[in-house]
C-alpha cells in the first residue's frame, strides 16, 4: 500500500503525531561529557538549550536528548549520573520548546522520570531488552516508544557482527519488540520501530537494510531511521565525521523513498531541505 493512504496517528503529552503525510525530522542532542569543554565535572545547560533551540529553529519536529554515548566501544553510564546529565535539560527543554521532548534511554528509571518531568516520547537503542521495566514503564504513560534493533552491546557490537539474513533477523526482533510493549499494554501505534543502523553492523549489512527497507513497513508501524554522519558513510566515501553531509542526505532522502517516517539527524537546517525534497517527490507534500 502507498504511504499517505494509510497514515498513523496518535496523540500524547498535547502533541500530535499523523504518520504517513511527511517526514518528522529528529534532531540529535548530546548532553555527554565530550559534547561540552569541562570535562563533564559540570554541564552547561545553557549550552545545550541553545542547540536545542537552534535546531527547532531550524525545523526539528523532535528533539533527541541523550546522556549515554552509544558509540561502538562505549562503557555504560551508571543510573544517577545519566539522570545528572539528563533530566535537568530534559525540564527546562519540556517548559520551553515548542517540539516534544525524545529521550534516548534504555533505562527504565531514567524514562520514568523523565516523563514525569514532561518528555513526549522514549527512544530504546536496545528495543525494550535491557531493562525489563522498559514495558510497563512506557505503557503506564502511554507514550509513543521507539523500538531499536542492536545485536550485542554498544561495547561489543561491531566485533565481527554476523547474519543469515540481516532484514529477516532484525524484523524479527522487533517483532518482539512490539510484542513486548503491546503485552505491557501499550497501544500498538505508539510503537516506533528503528532498524538500528551501525548497531552491531557491518557496512553492507547497513547498506542491504537501507536497500530493503520497505520490508519493515509490512510489520504496520511507524518507522525511524538514524544514518547521520555514522560511520559506514564515512568509510564507503573514506571521509572523517564532519564531512559526511552529502553522504548524510544521500541516506536520508533514500530513507524517505523507503518508507521512513522519521529520520534522526544532527544537522537540521541542511536535512530539513533534503527532507522537504524528498517528501514532494515521494509523497507528494509540500511543506508550509
Ligand atoms: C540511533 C539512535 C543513536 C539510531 C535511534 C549516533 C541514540 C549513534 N543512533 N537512536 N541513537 N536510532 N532510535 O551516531 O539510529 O547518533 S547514537
Amino acid at each position: 500500500m502507498e504511504q499517505g493512504l494509510n497514515v498513523l496517528g496518535f496523540s500524547y503529552n498535547g502533541y500530535h503525531f499523523s504518520f504517513g503525510q511527511r517526514t518528522y525530522i529528529m534532531g540529535v542532542l548530546n548532553v555527554t561529557p565530550d559534547s561540552f569543554s569541562d570535562g563533564g565535572l559540570y554541564f552547561d545547560l545553557d549550552r545545550a538549550l541553545e542547540r536545542a533551540y537552534s535546531m527547532v529553529e531550524a525545523g526539528a519536529d523532535i528533539i533527541d536528548v541523550g546522556g549515554e554515548s552509544t558509540r561502538p566501544g562505549s562503557d555504560p553510564v551508571p543510573l544517577e549520573e545519566e539522570l545528572r546529565r539528563v533530566l535537568p535539560v530534559v525540564e527546562r527543554l519540556a517548559r520551553e520548546l515548542k517540539v516534544p521532548i525524545s529521550v534516548d534511554t534504555y533505562k527504565a528509571e531514567v524514562a520514568r522520570q523523565a516523563l514525569e518531568r514532561g518528555a513526549t516520547m522514549i527512544n530504546d537503542i536496545t528495543g525494550l531488552r535491557a531493562d525489563p521495566r522498559m514495558p510497563e514503564v512506557v505503557a503506564r504513560f502511554g507514550c509513543p516508544v521507539v523500538v531499536m534493533h542492536i545485536k550485542g552491546t554498544p561495547k561489543n557490537m561491531q566485533e565481527n557482527p554476523t547474519y543469515e539474513d540481516v532484514v529477516a533477523e532484525v524484523k524479527e526482533y522487533l517483532l518482539e519488540g512490539i510484542r513486548l510493549a503491546v503485552e505491557a499494554g501499550l497501544p500498538r501505534e505508539k510503537v516506533i520501530i528503528d532498524p538500528g543502523i551501525g548497531f552491531g553492523k557491518t557496512v553492507d549489512h547497513n547498506l542491504e537494510i537501507l536497500r530493503r527497507l520497505k520490508e519493515f513497513k509490512a510489520l504496520g508501524q511507524a518507522l525511524l531511521v538514524g544514518t547521520s554522519r555514522k560511520s559506514f558513510i564515512g568509510k564507503l566515501l573514506n571521509l572523517p565525521v564532519n564531512e559526511r553531509l552529502l553522504g548524510t542526505a544521500a541516506t536520508v532522502a533514500l530513507s524517505i523513498a523507503g518508507g521512513a517516517d522519521i529520520v534522526r539527524v544532527h544537522d537540521v537546517g541542511e536535512m530539513k531541505q533534503v527532507v522537504q525534497m524528498a517528501d514532494a517527490i515521494v509523497r507528494g507534500y509540500h511543506h508550509g
